[in-house]
């Protein structure tokens, strides 16, 4: 048996102590209380919202190469090919950012991964992106890839014969089977020539 007298002081009932814990216990059942009426408020705030958020569900992506591209953008290469990005060097199309592709005796590509499993409607989908050719005319594909296999779904590589960005766009195709699909620009030269080309403002939109 341990007398009153010789236990350690830590366990005494000191009255600090007392106080500290009837505040220790009071203050959770507020915030309990408080958070109990903020989650009811929410409830119902966003009760009336699934409808209205199935209807607004945007089908539709679009990417300008802004913040930080390198986080979405894969860059892939073959031969001399360079895949890489402009920040802020003011040969944007859009924002202060794009890509770029390089290649001479070699190919080049800029690769996203879209995600369209969400997307309400998806039976007919088109993608597009910006792409400058500097120092001359190029030409410049514009794929759709589903990444189960590798298998491309739609290309198209029209030359573009100005100077400033000029728009690529695919045929429409049928992405309802699919979760994620791949919107990828390549440059490809097998005449040693070295070009750099821009990319910007990719957008795959569905209907
Ligand atoms: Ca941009």
């Amino acid at each position: 048996m341990i007398n009153k007298a010789d236990r350690p002081a830590s366990l005494a009932g000191l009255p600090g102590r007392t106080r500290l814990s009837r505040v220790q216990r009071r203050t959770p059942r507020r915030g309990a209380k408080k958070f109990l009426t903020l989650t009811a408020v929410v409830g119902l705030v966003f009760a009336g919202l699934p409808a209205a958020i199935a209807q607004a569900a945007p089908s539709r992506f679009a990417d300008g190469f802004e913040g930080n591209p390198a986080q979405r953008w894969e860059p892939l290469t073959s031969g001399d090919g360079r895949a890489d990005f402009d920040l802020a060097q003011g040969l944007a199309r859009s924002g202060a950012d794009n890509g770029w592709l390089y290649a001479g005796q070699g190919w080049a590509a800029q690769r996203i991964a879209v995600p369209v499993g969400g997307w309400p409607e998806r039976s007919s989908c088109v993608a597009e992106i910006y792409a400058q050719p500097v120092g001359g005319g190029a030409q410049v594909a514009l794929e759709i890839w589903d990444p189960n296999g590798w298998h491309k779904l739609t290309s198209t590589a029209p030359f573009l014969p100005g100077s400033g960005y000029q728009r690529i766009r695919t045929s429409r195709i049928d992405l309802r089977r699919l979760d994620t699909v791949y919107v990828q620009a390549i440059f490809g030269k097998d005449d040693g020539a070295r070009q750099f080309v821009r990319l910007d403002d990719v957008s795959l939109r569905c209907s």
